[in-house]
């Protein structure tokens, strides 16, 4: 398996695909991408793998790319059934699904996106800002009195801890609702989840100096 994500990731470490490949125990190379100019660390042009340019990219020993976030997690978690990252009934595939929904769509991209979009406008900005607090009080609802978002840790969590770390470079703040701070703070102390959030920590910060430099 090659997963590749972002060297120019504008938002803190611990990516969910990382955190499911850990979690699974999977053997994975890991790519990567410059989102500015679309190149690997190899020096290709990403747009070969992913023609929108999005990470994370999943590719299989057989040559299969998939891309987007929900299908990269079920199919790390389809390929190891054995770390059970992931409900096999009906009704608990339905729920994950909701899950990998409701991330990538309220809180990913109609949140988080456009705060950590350089060329987003003031007013997309504030918009996406505004819609945080509905879908942050129906999430906390959820998760208040629980530990993960289904019965065990399954990939909607690790895609969950990846997106609520983009709280801490955006306006985002979780600290009014204490079901969803306690549950990062729960999440932080798996090793999958640390062991990713250490390795991408150097990235980052090598990114966000490389920034610096590049400003003055
Ligand atoms: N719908 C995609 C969105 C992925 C996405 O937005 N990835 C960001 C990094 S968190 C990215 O690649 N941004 C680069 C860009 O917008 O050009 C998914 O769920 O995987």
């Amino acid at each position: 398996m090659r997963e590749t994500h972002s060297s120019h990731r504008r938002a803190p470490p611990a990516s969910a695909a990382r955190i499911a490949l850990y979690e699974a125990g999977a053997e994975a190379r890991f790519e990567q991408v410059d989102l500015r100019t679309k190149r690997t660390a190899g020096g290709q042009d990403f747009r070969r793998v992913n023609p929108l340019g999005l990470v994370p990219a999943l590719e299989l020993d057989s040559g299969l790319v998939f891309t987007e976030n929900a299908a990269v997690l079920q199919r790390i978690a389809h390929a190891h059934p054995k770390a059970e990252l992931l409900p096999s009934d009906a009704d608990g595939a339905a729920r994950l699904q909701q899950w990998l929904c409701f991330i990538g769509t309220e809180l990913h991209k109609g949140v988080f996106t456009p705060l950590l979009d350089e060329q987003a406008p003031a007013e997309a900005k504030a918009y996406a800002l505004s819609r945080a607090p509905s879908r942050l009080e129906y999430l906390a609802s959820k998760l208040s009195g629980r530990e993960h978002l289904l019965e065990r840790f399954s990939v909607a969590d690790a895609y969950l801890f990846a997106i609520l770390n983009f709280a801490l470079v955006t306006p985002v703040d979780l600290k009014p609702w204490q079901a969803i701070t306690s549950y990062q703070a729960r999440l932080h102390e798996r090793p999958s989840v640390a062991r990713a959030f250490q390795e991408e920590l150097p990235l980052y910060r090598e990114e966000q100096a490389a920034l610096k430099r590049r400003a003055s």
